[in-house]
């Protein structure tokens, strides 16, 4: 019996094209090593399992986990003002601290672009804001009551962004108690039984930004 249980996310039931997504992925810089496979994973599962185009999967990152809902919050806002205003360049050459005019009235203004997006174009990154954005750390817990705080910190801030900003924000974050089982959950245990849970995330994502974008 559990021979047929099915480790991870079960597919949908139909299939779930990601063609015309964009998907904007955060992730960290602490536990690098780890946080490169499941960003990989959920890269791949984007783009092999669902089509979603490599050049339209922006990738950013932040120090630690507790900064990701406020990096998520912030790419996203500006991604939709960009695509509001029609610019050729929407995230190409923004980070955190470059490209970004805290004082411009625009950085204030409610976005615009909800509902069904047009379709990206034939070639070259898409124009669109992103459909969903997946928030990606390792948090390992030490010998203090740190971890607890992050951990509940991290959740409720990126349940917020994605809840207020109307965008799915997938929380692809591992709370571990160990190494051990964070190497099992992003596929890189020694004895190679584990499941990169990027995989999943890449798949939820692209599910969840079609929901977002499906007309009533
Ligand atoms: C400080 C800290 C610690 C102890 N552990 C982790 C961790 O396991 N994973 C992670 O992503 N970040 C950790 N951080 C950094 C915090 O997330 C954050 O970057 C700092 O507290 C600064 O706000």
């Amino acid at each position: 019996m559990i021979d047929e249980f099915h480790k991870g996310l079960e597919p949908a039931a139909a299939p779930q094209d990601g063609s015309n997504l964009r998907v904007l992925i955060v992730r960290t810089r602490w536990n690098t090593p780890i946080v490169d496979g499941l960003v990989d994973g959920a890269k791949k599962a984007m783009i092999d399992q669902h089509n979603v185009k490599p050049e339209n999967i922006v990738v950013e990152s932040v120090p630690g986990a507790y900064e990701l809902p406020f990096a998520a919050k912030k790419l996203l806002e500006v991604s939709q003002i960009r695509a509001a205003e029609g610019a050729n360049d929407l995230m190409g050459s923004v980070n955190l601290l470059d490209g970004l005019n805290l004082n411009s009235p625009t950085i204030s203004r409610p976005a615009s672009t909800t509902g069904t997006q047009p379709a990206a174009a034939s070639s070259g990154p898409s124009k669109q804001a992103f459909d969903a954005v997946i928030c990606i750390g390792v948090l390992i817990k030490g010998s203090t009551m740190h971890f607890e705080y992050i951990c509940d910190a991290v959740s409720q801030g990126i349940m917020r962004v994605g809840l207020d900003s109307g965008v799915p924000v997938i929380f692809g974050v591992l709370t571990c108690l160990t190494e051990e089982q964070a190497l099992v959950r992003a596929g890189m245990d020694k004895a190679g039984k584990g499941h990169n849970h990027g995989l999943d995330w890449g798949s939820g994502a692209v599910e969840m930004a079609l929901l977002k974008n499906r007309s009533l």
